[in-house]
Order: C-alpha cells, then structure tokens, then sequence
C-alpha cells in the first residue's frame, strides 16, 4: 500500500513537471516528440536522416537520452544543430527519462532557435511509457527484427502512441516474419494508431515520416494562430 503510495506521488509530481515543459515549448512555439523504442531499434538513425532532410526547412533540435555515453549525442552533434545528452547514470541508471530530466536539459538550450525538438528516450519499452515529458506526441519506433508480437507483450507504450515507426523494412526479405500480424497486433493494442513502414537505412518510406512530421507541424502553428485571435 505505502510502495503504491510513493509512486502516484511520483508520477504525480512528474505531471505537473511535464505541464511545466509543455508550456515553455509552446511558449517557444517549439513542436516536441518523444521518440520510444526498444534498445537497437533505430531511433538514433531515423533521427540523422530526419536531420539530414528536415534541417533546412525547420530549426530541430534533439535531446539525448542513454544510460551511459554520449554516441548518440556526437552522432547528431555533426550536424551543428542543439544536441544534449542526458545520462541516466548521474540519475541513479534510470531506465526512461523523466519530465525534470528535461527541464534541466531544456537550460542547456536556445529554445528561441528551435522549431522542432525530438526527445529520443532511454532504449526500453516498459519504463518511458508511464513518464509525461511534456511532449505533444508520442513516437514508437519498432524494428523487424523485434518480432510480430511486441504490441501485445508491451501494450502501454503501444497504447499511449501517436505514431508506429516500423523501422528496417529493408531486412524483410531475410527475417521469418509476418507484417501484416505485426500490425494487427498493434491495431488490436490501440485501434487508432497509424504506423508507417519505413528503413533509415535505404529511406524507403521516409517521405511518408517527413510528411507526418510536417503535419504536425503545421497542425501545431494553426492552433497557435486560432488561439492568438480569440478576443
Ligand atoms: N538494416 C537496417 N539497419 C538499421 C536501420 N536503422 C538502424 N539500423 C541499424 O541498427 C543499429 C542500431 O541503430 P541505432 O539508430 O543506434 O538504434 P537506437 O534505437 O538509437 O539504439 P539505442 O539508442 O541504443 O537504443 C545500427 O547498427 C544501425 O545502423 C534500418 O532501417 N535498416
Ligand atoms: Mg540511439
């Protein structure tokens, strides 16, 4: 009973820490995604080609998020865009980020130079989804050679997504695996969730992420104008 007790406080607490993030990205008027997967999965890749198409059109901007080192952090250092690394290590090796990680990370950054920020979170499916980090949507990035079945054995970061990435459809022709279950797997975990199949790899279906993306983007400043206009 008390165990139970100390988590709601805790998540509770990161609520009103997320809120708090929230609203400084929309007062930067800064689109911010949390980018979720399992360890390997891609995330880091999709982010580089991402920055490598995106970074001419929009100002992006990345937070890190590993456990230990900062790879991740130089490989989109090279880029010259804002990039900072949280390591969970100086956290005690917590396993996802959580919204006061952020706010911290946030310091370290222009926000007045930033139109998009991606927030790529610790490799694991369990821990990131129960943390708000004030993002505006969710993204899950699943690889191939994950298997069909991880939507049913993680559901929540399945259920809480606003976007399936089913990254590496390169390797298809080489894995044992059917697609089209991976799916079904997914819609039956969240009905509304729309996945596209991409390979940061070979960029196959990448025009289809950077038009999400812009979406987003554009639904985002709509809403920024409507707001601005009302009496
Ligand atoms: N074949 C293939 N390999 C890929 C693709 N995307 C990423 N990889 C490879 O997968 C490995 C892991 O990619 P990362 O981008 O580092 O994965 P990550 O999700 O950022 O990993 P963590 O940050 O450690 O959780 C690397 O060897 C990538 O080159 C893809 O679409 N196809
Ligand atoms: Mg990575």
């Amino acid at each position: 009973m008390k165990k139970i007790t100390v988590l709601t406080d805790l998540l509770e607490a990161n609520d009103v820490m997320a809120q708090e993030n929230r609203r400084i990205f929309d007062r930067n008027r800064i689109l911010t995604l949390n980018l979720m997967s399992s360890p390997g999965a891609g995330k880091t890749t999709v982010l580089e080609k991402t920055v490598e198409k995106l970074g001419k059109k929009y100002r992006l901007g990345v937070i890190e998020g590993d456990v230990a080192t900062s790879n991740d952090a130089k490989r989109l250092a090279k880029y010259k865009i804002p990039v900072v690394q949280i390591t969970t290590e100086t956290f005690g090796g917590a396993c996802h980020l959580d919204a006061n990680m952020i706010k911290k990370a946030l310091e370290k950054i222009d926000l007045t130079k930033v139109d998009i920020l991606f927030i790529e979170n610790i490799g694991n499916l369990i821990c990131p989804a129960e943390f708000d980090l004030g993002e505006h949507k969710k993204v899950i990035v699943l690889s191939l050679t994950e298997g069909e079945d991880k939507p049913s054995k993680y559901p929540v970061v399945f259920r809480n997504a606003d976007l399936l990435l089913v990254n590496k459809v390169d390797l298809l022709p080489f894995l044992d695996l059917d697609l089209s279950l991976l799916s079904r797997n997914a819609k039956k975990i969240n009905p509304r969730l729309p996945s596209i199949k991409l390979s940061a790899k070979t960029e196959e279906g990448f025009s289809d992420w950077i038009n999400w993306l812009t979406k987003q983007y554009n639904a985002k400043s709509k809403k920024r104008i409507a707001s601005c206009g009302r009496p």
